[in-house]
């Protein structure tokens, strides 16, 4: 495939911007080579500068779950965008897009709008030591919530509890209040909260990981959380940033049962604008300013623009009551396709999905499954970078890292999935 004209205008990229790009996800740094510089996209497709048309299985990400260039949400953006741009006061449309949020996900009474998932997973640990006045915050291996102080942290020396910064930056002190467990490890969470549980604000965790991949959270292990933060009187922060209306329409909290204290949210609430929320009990929430003290601020929270994408993908959503039915097998054709060619060309993987959500992940020898940081980080990244590249030349947009998860699409159809088995197929003969 010729993508010179990418080539050329991401050199031109490095001079301006870090690395050429405004967020270090997009640089390739997995797979190695020159990223794809993109001029537009529609349904499940993106065209890239030198005219090369692409199956998406980025999405942006996450937000696109309607698929790209939506005429619903383009319809809405431009009506918006003659009432103005921003205001920076009150609108209908927040209540509008804050009532859906309550309306869809169980655990969330009331809710405030952002412009990140960073934002919200920031605001929510704030709030959490704000309310219960404690300070430690359990997160977990392999989880990535934004680019917060202190969760940018790795496990420290003490048994791989107190955490100790991975980035130049964060301070220790930042980090001294973190305290990092194995994702999925029950009896480690049991004795993180025996050995810490006072002192314990709150816990945060994607309860589908999707950071190492696509990792669902078992369901013993996320109902020892809720179990032991009960007890404890620490909050549960669900991070549904990825996961939120993507696994179902009330996220990971609808699809287990399990109702967290606080949820985060981004991506598709937004449907591809700056959108992030974060939203929980009405008694934690309104120890945020200005009703408590809790401060959190946003020049451009619930943007008019923002808001009505966020509402327009909402309500294409919502209309269709077989929706998430249709990303689940959308999802489950395209993971056992390439589950069956892998077994058919010997080579072994596992593709774990949970509604729009899915990883093809190069086992390693010692390992038949994904289930934590240590699995995934054992599978064989330079073989999954051969079939990234293989796949990238055939039309085929994967996630540029082993430890990023694929997401599906309501444009995926049937014949553009069948097309994408039988592409990775071949790519499964030849790496
Ligand atoms: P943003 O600040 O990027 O909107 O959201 C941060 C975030 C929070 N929580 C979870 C579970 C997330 O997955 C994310 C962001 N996800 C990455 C993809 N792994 C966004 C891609 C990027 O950083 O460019």
């Amino acid at each position: 495939m010729n993508r010179e004209k990418s080539r050329e205008i991401f050199e031109k990229g490095t001079t301006l911007m870090p690395g050429g790009v405004n967020s270090p996800a997009r640089a390739f740094g997995g797979v190695g080579g020159t990223p794809v510089v993109f001029e537009r996209a529609k349904g499940a497709e993106m065209f890239d500068v030198d005219g090369n048309a692409y199956v998406d299985f980025v999405l942006s990400w996450g937000p696109m779950i309607l698929g790209h260039a939506d005429p619903r949400v383009c319809d809405a953006l431009r009506e918006a965008v003659a009432k103005g741009t921003s205001f920076g006061a009150p609108t209908k449309a927040e209540n509008v897009l804050a009532e859906m949020i309550i309306d869809s996900v169980p655990s969330i009474e009331k809710v405030r709008l952002v412009n990140s998932g960073t934002e919200a997973t920031m605001s929510a640990i704030r709030l959490a030591r704000g309310f219960t006045g404690r300070d430690k915050i359990v997160k977990f291996i392999g989880c990535y919530h934004g680019h917060v102080d202190s969760l940018l942290v790795a496990a420290g020396s003490a048994a791989a509890t107190l955490a100790v910064p991975n980035s130049p930056g964060v301070t220790a002190g930042t980090a001294a209040d973190t305290l990092l467990v194995e994702y999925n490890d029950v009896a480690a969470v049991r004795e993180t909260f025996a050995k810490f549980g006072s002192e314990i604000a709150g816990v945060i965790v994607e309860p589908v990981a999707g950071n190492m991949g696509c990792v669902p959270g078992t369901r013993e292990f996320l109902e020892t959380l809720r179990e032991e933060t009960r007890k404890s009187g620490s909050l549960l922060i669900f991070d549904e940033v990825m996961s939120g209306f993507r696994v179902a329409l009330g996220g990971a909290g609808e699809y287990y049962g399990i109702v967290p204290d606080l949820t985060t949210l981004g991506k598709i609430v937004g449907g591809g604008l700056p959108v992030g929320a974060y939203g929980g009990r009405a008694d934690i929430m309104d120890a945020v300013t200005p009703v408590g003290k809790v401060y959190q601020a946003g020049t451009l929270s619930g943007n008019p623009l923002a808001t009505a994408a966020g509402i327009a993908t909402l309500e294409a959503i919502r209309s269709d009551s077989e929706f998430y039915a249709k990303i689940d097998r959308i999802t489950t054709r395209l993971a056992d396709g390439i589950e069956r060619v892998a077994k058919d060309a010997g080579v072994k993987i596992a593709v774990p999905h949970i509604g729009g959500m899915a990883t093809i992940f190069f086992l390693s020898e010692q390992d038949d499954a994904v289930r934590d940081w240590p699995s995934a980080s054992r599978c064989d990244k330079a073989r999954f970078a051969k079939f990234f590249w293989k796949l990238l030349d055939s039309g085929v947009y994967l996630p540029c890292s082993q430890f990023e998860t694929m997401f599906t699409c309501i444009a995926h159809d049937d014949a553009t999935i069948d097309r994408v088995v039988s592409i990775a197929a071949d790519a499964l003969k030849a790496i």
